[in-house]
């Protein structure tokens, strides 16, 4: 099975980025966790997106703050489908990590998740591994039944507290 890439743009990110590896480890998915930035080591960031698809990852999930251009930077020098997660890290409460990750020109997307959207960046990415692997998209639908179960239990439980 392909592995997943985290990389994100300071160790300061890490207890927002954290529930990501925990989601792709509950999955059974290999990941690699890096420190890497767009900005204070864009060799090494660049170095590692080049490498990644033959280095086995089928997917990058990106996450940085302030002026996000980690996202982009990853995504311009690989053909590996780049996630990104803006990160709330300053006064402007993430909404300029939002903008800069996701307003990328026609030609380079970046596929970005919410402010902070750590599980749902591992969920994405392991819905693109899914599409070529049946055992991986078996457990995504299980994961989605029970995901619909436990708020149809909640709800249920709720109406009695009316
Ligand atoms: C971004 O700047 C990082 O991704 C982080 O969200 C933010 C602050 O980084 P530190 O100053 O905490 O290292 O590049």
């Amino acid at each position: 099975m392909k592995k997943v890439a985290i990389v994100m743009g300071s160790d300061s990110d890490w207890k927002v980025v954290e529930p990501a590896r925990d989601t792709l480890n509950r999955f059974g998915i290999e990941c690699s966790v890096r420190i890497l930035s767009a900005h204070r080591t864009p060799q090494a960031a660049a170095a590692f997106a080049q490498s990644a698809r033959e280095n086995g990852f089928g997917a990058i999930i990106c996450a940085a703050g302030k002026a996000a251009h980690l996202a982009g930077a990853m995504a311009a020098n690989t053909t590996l489908p780049v996630i990104g997660i803006p990160i709330k890290s300053s006064t402007l409460d993430g909404l300029d990590a939002l903008l800069s990750t996701v307003q990328m020109p026609s030609g380079m997307p970046v596929a970005t998740v919410a402010i902070d959207g750590a599980v749902n960046a591992a969920l994405l990415a392991i819905q693109i591994l899914a599409v070529s692997d049946a055992a991986l998209e078996e457990k995504f639908a299980d994961f989605r039944k029970e995901q619909t179960q436990n708020v149809l239990k909640k709800d249920e439980a709720f109406q009695t507290r009316l």
